[in-house]
């Protein structure tokens, strides 16, 4: 798709703690609208970022995904704490392996995910920001795994994101002291790929995803695809998934648009399959 065409607006469903809308470039910003509580995550925000996940997903219109948090304070400062106060331990295993589904979902997404980062990104927040595709933070963002300050280890599977997005070093001392990081800080050790000014945030984010919407979107998802199920497998059969996913692209209309929009020195119009 060139730059200047557009998508018709897309309206989704209504929910309690998201703010869903969907721009004339396909790219639908899901803003997590629980600022008095510093967007913390509940077990209701967790079912509505899944709901909203799948719905997305389902509109051809839509082509990538923003994920952040109201307010000019926080992404979202953890899983909502006021929920552990006399909770089981087989209540909380289960919540936990829940916050594990809907960010494995998030993962799973066929079109990119990316994580605006406006301000705190703590404990279950950083967790939902690293199973986005990519991170783009504002310079006032601060990062960590609290969890530890309150007797506790990341749930929402940060504790395997962490140490293969950044290093298991950088998982164990971010996880074992429970400090927090500056954006660049973050950006040093691979936790996010860019650091905007506040005012450029939004605008950065956006350009993000207009480059990665230019491109072959089956390519991309597939791109998606093979980095994600490579890093639950040894490089060997990483190899033979990105060798299969190499061939079936070979498969696409949009591959061979392509190859011809190259040699005839001209932009491609891909159409996604
Ligand atoms: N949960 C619930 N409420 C929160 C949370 C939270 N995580 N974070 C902030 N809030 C609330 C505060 O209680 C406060 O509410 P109120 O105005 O009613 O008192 C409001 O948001 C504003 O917060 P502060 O007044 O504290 O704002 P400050 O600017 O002073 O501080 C901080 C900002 C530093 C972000 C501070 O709020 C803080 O430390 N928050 C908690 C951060 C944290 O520990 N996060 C990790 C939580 S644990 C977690 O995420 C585990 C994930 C895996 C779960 C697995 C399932 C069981």
């Amino acid at each position: 798709m060139s730059e200047t065409d557009t998508v018709e607006e897309t309206t989704t469903e209504e929910y309690q703690f998201l703010q869903v809308e969907v721009d004339d470039q396909g790219i639908a910003w899901l803003e997590i609208n629980r600022p008095k509580a510093l967007n913390a995550l509940n077990a209701d925000v967790l079912d509505e970022l899944r709901d909203a996940m799948v719905e997305l997903v389902s509109y051809e219109d839509v082509l990538a995904i923003v994920i952040t948090g109201a307010g000019d304070k926080a992404f979202v400062a953890g899983a909502d704490i006021t929920q552990f106060v006399d909770m089981e331990p087989a209540e909380a295993r289960a919540m936990s392996q829940n916050g594990q589904d809907v960010m494995a979902t998030i993962e799973a997404s066929p079109i990119p995910v990316i994580a605006m980062i406006n301000g705190f990104a703590l404990g279950g927040g950083l967790e939902l920001a690293m199973a986005c595709h990519l991170r783009v933070a504002s310079t006032n963002a601060k990062l960590g795994l609290p969890e530890v300050s309150l007797a506790l280890i990341p749930g929402f599977a940060g504790t395997q994101r962490l140490a293969r997005l950044a290093s298991p070093g950088v998982a164990r001392e971010w996880i074992l002291t429970g400090d927090m990081y500056s954006a660049e800080q973050a950006m040093a050790v691979g936790v996010v790929n860019r650091v905007v000014a506040p005012e450029e945030l939004r605008e950065s984010t956006a350009k993000l995803a207009k480059t990665i919407i230019k491109r072959g979107p089956v390519a991309v998802a597939t791109a998606l695809e093979v980095i994600r199920r490579g890093l639950e497998v040894g490089q060997t059969e990483g190899e033979n998934i990105e060798a299969d996913c190499f061939g079936f692209l070979f498969s696409t209309e949009d591959q061979k648009e392509g190859a011809a929009a190259f040699l005839a020195k001209r932009a491609p119009e891909f159409q996604g399959r």
